[in-house]
C-alpha cells in the first residue's frame, strides 16, 4: 500500500464527518488504512475484525479480487457515459442479472447512487404510477415509527427516527406512520421471528379508515428494521401488511437497502418472508459497498403503466447523472460474480443456527436486556445508564475497537452484521470480543 494512503493527516478540522461525534472523533481518531476479507488494518497497524460489514454493505468481505479487477478494467475502458438518452452495454447486462436474482415479478430496475436515492425514487415512482393510471388522488405515503429510509426529505418524512426528523422543518405533507413492532415485554430474547405483534399490521386498516384508501399511494417499511436496532417483524406481520395493501390498491415498498443481497440467508428479505412487495429499494450490497450505487426494483405492471403516450417522450421525469455509472456497474457485476461463485446470497442460512447460538450465549452477561437475531444480523440491547442514554453502548463500541472488533451501536443497542464470508470460528471470536467488552464497561 502506498505511503500516501497510510500517512496520518495533520489537520482533521476541514472534514465535517457524517453521523459522527466530530469533536470526540477528532480528539481520538479511529483511522482505517487498509482492509482485506474479514479485517481492517488501523493506522497504528492493528487488525480489526469487521463485525458490521462496513455499514451493512461489504457482504462479500473486503478487497475481493473480482470486484477490484472489474473496476480497474472498466476505468480504463469506458469511464463515464451520459445516463440520459444514451446507454452502454454493461448497465443493461447488470439490470438483467439483477432481475434474474430478484423475487419473481420484479422485472425492471431503476439505478440510483445510494439507499437514500433509492427511497426517493421508489416514493416518486409510487406517486407517479397512481397518477399515470388516473388515480392522482393517491398522494399519501405511509411509513413506520423507528423506520430508517435514508436522509433525504422523502425518506426522513416516512422515516420514524426522531433525531433524524426534528431539526429539519415540516418535511413532506400527507405522511402517516404505522406503529413500530418492537415489543420487548413480550418478545425479549426471541430467536428469529417473534411470536407476538402480527396484529400491529392491522393499524394500517385504521389509517386507511381515517384517510380513505383513495388518498393513499404507498406503504414503505424495512422488512427487518436495521438502523434502529434490528427489529424483526413478528410472525405473519408482513403477510398481513401485504394483504391489506392489496385489498386497498396501495403499493407496498420494501426498503431492502440492508436486507438485500443475502443478509438474511436469502437473496432478498422478500424471499425470506415469502412476501413480494410492489417495489424494492436496494443499495449497499449491490456493489459490496465499494462504489456508490443503488437500485429500485419494480413490478412489470408498475413499469408498464408508464409506457404509453408518444414514443419520443420521456416516460418518467426522474434520474441522476450517475444512474448506472459504468464503474459502479462493473463493481456490481464483479460483486454478483463473487456472490454467485461463493454462494454468498444463501450462505447466511447455513451460518444462521451457529450465529443464533453464539449471540444468545450472551444472555446473562452484564447489562443485556434483549438479544435478537435473523439471518446474519443480530442485536444485543443494553440497559441504558440512567439519565445518559447511548453512553453505555458507545463505550462498548470504543472498547471493542480497541480490542480488535468493529461493532455498530444505535442508541443502547449493539448491532452486528458481519460479511457473509465469516467462518464459524470468526463468529465465536466476534461474540467473545463482545462478551469481554460487556464485562469491562460500566
Ligand atoms: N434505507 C435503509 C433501510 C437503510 O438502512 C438507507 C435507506 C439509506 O442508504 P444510504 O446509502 O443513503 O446511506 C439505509 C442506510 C447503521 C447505518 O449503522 C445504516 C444505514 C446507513 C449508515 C449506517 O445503522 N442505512
Amino acid at each position: 500500500m502506498s505511503n500516501r494512503l497510510k500517512a496520518m493527516p495533520n489537520d482533521l478540522s476541514a472534514f465535517w464527518m457524517p453521523f459522527t461525534a466530530n469533536r470526540q472523533f477528532k480528539q481520538a481518531p479511529r483511522m482505517l488504512v487498509a482492509s482485506k476479507d474479514m479485517h481492517y488494518t488501523t493506522s497504528d497497524g492493528r487488525k480489526v475484525m469487521d463485525g458490521t460489514a462496513g455499514l451493512w454493505c461489504v457482504n462479500a468481505g473486503h478487497c475481493r479480487p473480482k470486484i477490484t479487477e472489474a473496476i480497474r478494467e472498466q476505468a480504463g475502458e469506458l469511464d463515464y457515459a451520459p445516463a440520459f438518452q444514451m446507454g452502454h452495454p454493461i448497465v443493461f447486462e447488470l439490470a438483467n442479472r439483477l432481475v434474474d436474482i430478484a423475487p419473481a415479478g420484479m422485472d425492471h430496475v431503476f439505478f440510483t447512487n445510494s439507499g437514500s436515492e433509492s427511497v426517493e425514487t421508489a416514493l416518486k415512482i409510487a406517486l407517479a404510477y397512481h397518477r399515470a393510471r388516473g388515480e392522482g388522488s393517491r398522494t399519501r405515503l405511509i411509513g413506520r415509527e423507528r423506520g430508517y429510509h435514508g436522509v433525504n426529505f422523502g425518506g426522513i418524512s416516512v422515516g420514524g427516527i426522531v433525531s433524524n426528523r426534528k431539526m429539519f422543518g415540516t418535511l413532506l405533507g400527507g405522511v402517516d406512520h404505522l406503529p413500530h413492532t418492537h415489543l420487548p415485554a413480550k418478545n425479549a430474547f426471541t430467536k428469529g421471528e417473534p411470536e407476538y405483534g402480527a396484529e400491529l399490521a392491522d393499524e394500517l386498516e385504521r389509517i386507511v379508515t381515517l384517510h380513505d384508501a383513495s388518498t393513499i399511494a404507498a406503504v414503505i417499511v424495512e422488512p427487518v428494521a436495521g438502523s434502529t436496532g434490528v427489529l424483526i417483524p413478528p410472525k405473519g406481520y408482513l403477510k398481513k401488511l401485504r394483504d391489506i395493501c392489496t385489498k386497498h390498491g396501495i403499493l407496498l415498498i420494501f426498503d431492502e437497502v440492508i436486507t438485500g443481497f443475502g443478509r438474511l440467508g436469502t437473496p432478498f428479505a422478500a424471499d425470506y418472508f415469502g412476501v413480494v412487495p410492489d417495489l424494492i429499494t436496494t443499495a449497499k450490497g449491490i456493489t459490496n459497498g465499494v462504489v456508490p450505487m443503488g437500485a429500485v426494483f419494480a413490478k412489470k405492471e408498475i413499469h408498464d403503466a408508464f409506457m404509453n403516450g408518444p414514443e419520443h417522450m420521456i416516460e418518467l421525469f426522474h434520474g441522476y447523472t450517475y444512474s448506472g455509472n459504468p464503474i459502479a456497474c462493473a463493481a456490481a457485476l464483479g460483486t454478483l460474480d463473487t456472490y454467485k461463485e461463493e454462494g454468498l446470497l444463501t450462505r447466511g442460512a447455513e451460518l444462521a443456527p451457529h450465529w443464533e447460538e453464539a449471540l444468545h450465549s450472551l444472555k446473562g452477561e452484564p447489562h443485556v436486556i434483549d438479544i435478537r437475531n435473523i439471518g446474519l444480523v443480530g442485536a444485543i440491547e443494553l440497559e441504558p445508564i440512567a439519565g445518559q442514554p447511548t453512553k453505555r453502548a458507545f463505550s462498548a463500541f470504543i472498547k471493542a475497537f480497541e480490542r480488535g472488533a468493529l461493532i455498530r451501536t444505535t442508541g443502547d443497542i449493539i448491532a452486528l452484521s458481519p460479511p457473509l464470508i465469516i467462518t464459524k470460528g470468526q463468529i465465536d471470536e466476534l461474540i467473545d470480543h463482545v462478551r469481554e467488552v460487556l464485562r469491562m464497561i460500566d
